[in-house]
């Protein structure tokens, strides 16, 4: 059953609460990081529940939920520095908070009111990538590019557990992996490529890929901040110090569907998800706070009414967002000058003018 947690699973604090010890990992974090870290969870998923809000109003298009992955985005966007390089599916509203980007820039790709609404090498956040596992080239491309300019960032993609069948990802390993790039490759196992179960995509745990190409995969529990902070801290250490890529599978469960215009209980019965409830990343923290005095109830309803702030927020904002022109579809298409796109601007704006006389 893939609600079972394998032996080989990277754990520094339990579903209960409870620090636990690892050989190989290990995080030290101040009762201040640890609250910083509680926040950041429950502030992205507050983003994410009110997406799927106002999609149900009607506000956006179609919205891909974060649900029960939290801690693999926040464990691992923090583990991040200034330096390093992002490359996001379509579900990573979590690394982008880490980033910095404003949620509202977010929602417009799935409003439909611009192309992707953030400047990537301001965030060193790549846009969302929604052909799947495509993104994991361009990873591998930019990290090798790091590598020849001597640059001191590395770069980690992000993908899931379908993705990783794509021809794309693996002609990205076997990349990487010969040119030593300077990568980490962060696959959410979810469980799930919409209706596809994991048992669909392999026969063995992913993570144990990485070894026929070259380098190291670790499984870790995706569901534990701690332990996702501490493992991909690591890697992308690795990556900086010339050591090459590392395959991180975090070991997840998407709590909700697919996407706004999925019904899961169409393909799995509801006993898994309610297994997987039990390991919610953002309860254990809670309990870990507590047992250990580290929190009182003030900073839990302080946090919550942040987020109820922040969700109120973005409600507003993202109703308020203005429709583009339709001028505006051909921005940012290149960096430079393009004679067909010129011509067809030209055309179009022709058209246009035709609808106002
Ligand atoms: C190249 C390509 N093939 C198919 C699709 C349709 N598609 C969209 S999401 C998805 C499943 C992806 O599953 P996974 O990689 O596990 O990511 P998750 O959605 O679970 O985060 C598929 C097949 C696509 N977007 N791109
Ligand atoms: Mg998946």
């Amino acid at each position: 059953m893939t609600a079972d947690a394998p032996p080989e699973l990277v754990q520094l604090l339990t579903p209960e609460g409870e620090r636990v010890e690892h050989p190989d990992y290990d995080i030290d974090l101040t009762p201040e990081e640890v609250r910083s870290l509680y926040r950041d969870l429950v502030l992205v998923r507050r983003i994410d529940l009110e997406a799927v809000a106002l999609q149900r109003h009607g506000e956006l298009g179609i919205w891909a939920s974060l649900l029960g992955q939290e801690a693999a985005q926040i464990g691992s966007g923090r583990a991040l520095t200034d330096d390093d390089m992002a490359f996001p599916t379509y579900r990573e509203h979590g690394v982008a908070w880490c980033r910095d980007v404003d949620p509202v820039k977010l929602l417009g790709l799935f409003r439909g009111v611009n192309h992707g609404g953030w400047d990537p090498a301001e965030h060193n956040f790549h846009l969302y990538t929604i052909v799947i596992g495509s993104q994991t080239l361009h990873a591998v491309g930019y990290a090798m590019g790091i590598q020849r300019d001597g640059g001191d960032g590395a770069t980690i993609v992000y993908f899931g557990d379908g993705a990783s069948s794509q021809g794309d990802v693996n002609e990205s390993f076997v990349w990487a992996s010969v040119f030593n790039a300077p990568i980490v490759f962060f696959c959410q196992n979810n469980q799930w490529a919409i209706s596809e179960p994991i048992e669909k995509q392999s026969r063995i745990p992913l993570y144990r890929r990485a070894n026929g190409f070259g380098f190291p995969g670790v499984r870790v529990d995706g569901n534990d901040v701690f332990a996702c902070l501490a493992v991909t801290r690591q890697a992308l250490k690795n990556a900086r110090e010339g050591q090459g890529p590392t395959l991180i599978e975090a070991f997840t469960y998407r709590m909700g569907a697919h996407t706004t215009t999925d019904d899961p209980t169409r393909y799995r019965v509801a006993s898994e998800l309610e297994a997987w409830k039990l390991k919610d990343p953002i309860e254990r923290v809670k309990a870990y706070l507590f047992k250990n005095e580290l929190a009182d109830q003030e900073f839990f309803d302080a946090v919550d009414a942040e987020a109820e702030k922040l969700g109120a927020d973005l409600r507003r904002r993202c109703v308020e967002m203005p429709d583009p022109t339709p001028m505006a579809m051909f921005e940012h298409v290149y960096s430079s000058e393009h004679r067909q796109l010129d011509e067809e601007r030209t055309a179009y704006a022709g058209y246009l003018e035709g609808f106002e006389s």
